[in-house]
């Protein structure tokens, strides 16, 4: 009989035998093997993690006392646990269930997470909180290896109060990261009680393992005697990612977050559309460039595999050098070896992660005039993953930024010319990039010139400028308006800074009504930028609309749907502006004499 489908609650965990316990670790790696060989998904470390859900939620009283998950990508254990079986083939997909902590989805998640380290910090101000209002439940963060080295993690570290009660620090140590874990914390996790009790114990914790992760009785026995402990408490845990499906096992790399698959021979399952995407061709192109040109150097804040730059820190391990999960760390030591004009340095970052270090960006990258190179991964709507991943903010904060170039490919061509020509520009560089499918013609190399755009298609009545691969989606509206009658000029501005003012002089004087159309947030992007530029020469009387990301706080989906929701998608931005033209807003500004 099978016992998941009646655990409804982490209570109906409670008078269930070991053996019960045990079959129901095989039911739970089951169904997430089941539903991430449908929906995709992180398999590795929820594999890893199913006898620590368990034993955490029998020994323990989720909501009450607070298990607080880093990163939370390892979570669907515990959403399989806290009532929402039901729901779990919809993890990640479109008005599904998040592949993340959700507080709007249960009561048992206290916090949305998704950027890695937060879980001790948030630990302890919920303990403060708790301790403040004499409260006695328990504070527990669960922590990976990896996550454990971010420096956020050891600033709450460090900041830990020696006689903190029922604070119990659950240290999953599965001894990888996506790729592997980096550093020199990571050798003292290596050398177990060895090196880390004194380690721990130095910062006032009471340590203890590290125990078997997978050896349920072992889990249950530990946990029972930490109820109300007096001292802050590190529980050192070892697991092995993707327990349980071999392949996942012997490759955790790829599986760490795995796409749709083939349960029996585990063979991804193949994508109609097999265009190369924008982080393959960044990768294999700064793979030639470093071939040809010693003096790059590529650092990476712990995703060389997710920005494709693996083969280079195999390559020239000693000039590509991943830092862990240390985004700020990664820029300033950016800042740092740029600061020798023999180097040309490449930052290989996720959008949404380089909102960590904006600080270091401002100080040790664009105050000092450095001219690192920033290859901004994942920029635009992050799909599966959800609000905690989209890269929808960069431009603004970029663009606050004196002397900071800005800009972004329509296609891998287009991405590979900027690569090329940006180090000639000499100034702090952004290039931006979705995770995406794309064109890649194979063109001649031009380099390109600073702040100029490029008109794709000429029309008479309305103006279509779009960012990067939008371009494809403002070359679809152009199609549907001719149908309506409504000729557009296509214009690529391929920078958001500088802009290409002469480009779109002649573009505000040529037409009557002007859309932006962007992947970014639309309050702080390109269309702002745009219109502050109409204000400041004039064109204040031509009619504007900028499509873009509402301000709001979008969830997971796919990309085609998540256009669609949001009014980008070709129908509904030809939508839109048919109406503006039905009801006359471009008449006002009719230029001629
Ligand atoms: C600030 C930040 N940088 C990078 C990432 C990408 N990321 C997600 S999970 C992960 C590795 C986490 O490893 P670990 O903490 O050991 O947990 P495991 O997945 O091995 O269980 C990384 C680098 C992130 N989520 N947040």
């Amino acid at each position: 009989m099978s016992i998941l489908p009646k655990i409804r609650d982490p209570a109906d965990l409670k008078n269930l035998s070991l053996d019960q316990l045990k079959s129901l670790s095989k039911e739970i790696r089951q169904k997430i093997i089941d539903v991430m060989a449908i929906n995709g998904g992180h398999l590795g470390s929820n594999m890893g993690i199913v006898e620590l859900s368990i034993a955490l939620h029998r020994t323990f009283h989720s909501p009450d006392d607070r298990f607080i998950f880093d990163v939370s990508h390892q979570t669907y254990p515990h959403k399989l646990l806290t009532g929402r079986q039901d729901q779990f083939p919809t993890i990640r997909q479109y008005k599904g269930l998040s592949g993340f902590a959700h507080p709007e989805e249960s009561p048992h998640d206290h916090f949305f997470a998704g950027h890695a380290g937060t879980a001790l910090s948030l630990g302890l101000g919920v303990a403060k909180a708790r301790d403040l209002q004499e409260s006695a439940f328990h504070v527990i963060p669960i922590i990976g290896d990896a996550t454990f080295t971010c420096g956020l993690s050891l600033e709450a570290l460090n900041n830990i109060p020696q006689d903190l009660k029922r604070f119990i620090i659950v240290l999953n140590d599965n001894n990888m990261s996506i790729s592997n874990n980096v550093g020199a914390i990571t050798k003292i996790l290596d050398q177990k009680a060895k090196l880390c009790a004194p380690f721990f114990e130095q910062y006032g914790l009471q340590y203890i393992g590290p125990i078997d992760g997978h050896d349920l009785p072992e889990l249950l026995k530990v946990f029972e005697s930490l109820k109300n402990c007096e001292k802050p408490t590190i529980l050192h845990v070892l697991t092995v990612k993707g327990k349980g499906l071999e392949i996942a096992e012997q490759n955790p790399i790829p599986w760490h977050g795995c796409a749709p698959f083939d349960k029996v021979t585990g063979e991804k399952v193949a994508k109609a559309s097999s265009k190369p995407k924008f982080p393959q061709i960044f990768g294999k192109h700064l793979l030639k460039m470093a071939e040809k040109d010693p003096s790059i150097v590529t650092v990476t804040p712990a995703m060389p595999h997710g920005s494709c730059i693996a083969p280079l820190l195999e390559k020239f391990p000693e000039r590509s050098i991943d830092v862990g999960i240390a985004e700020g760390h990664s820029v300033t030591y950016c800042g740092g070896i740029a600061s020798d004009p023999n180097r040309k340095v490449v930052c290989s970052i996720y959008s949404t992660f380089l909102q960590r270090a904006f600080d270091n960006l401002f100080q040790d990258v664009c105050l000092q005039k450095l001219p690192v190179l920033f290859a901004l991964d994942r920029s635009g709507i992050a799909t599966g993953d959800g609000a905690t991943h989209h890269g929808i903010y960069d431009i603004s904060f970029l663009n606050a930024m004196p002397n900071m170039v800005i800009c972004q490919p329509r296609n891998g061509h287009v991405l590979k010319e900027l690569l090329e020509s940006a180090f000639a520009w000499k100034r702090p560089t952004a290039i931006r990039y979705p995770n995406m499918g794309t064109e890649e013609p194979d063109l001649p190399i031009q380099k390109r010139k600073l702040g100029k755009g490029e008109i794709l298609e000429k029309g008479t009545d309305v103006a279509l400028i779009a960012l990067g691969h939008m371009c494809s989606i403002a070359l679809d509206v152009r199609a549907l308006l001719a149908q309506e009658g409504i000729s557009a000029t296509v214009v690529d501005p391929i920078f958001v800074k500088p802009l290409d003012t002469e480009l779109l002089t002649n573009v505000f004087m040529s037409h009557k009504y002007v859309a932006t159309i962007e992947e970014h947030a639309v309050n702080s992007g390109l269309g702002v930028l745009i219109n502050t530029f109409c204000v400041r020469n004039g064109f204040s009387d031509v009619e504007m609309h900028n499509f873009g990301i509402p301000e709001t706080f979008l969830h997971q989906g796919g990309h085609k749907e998540m256009l669609a929701s949001i009014g980008l998608d070709p129908e509904s931005i030809a939508a839109q502006i048919l109406k503006d033209y039905a009801e006359g807003k471009y008449d006002y500004c009719d230029l001629s004499p």
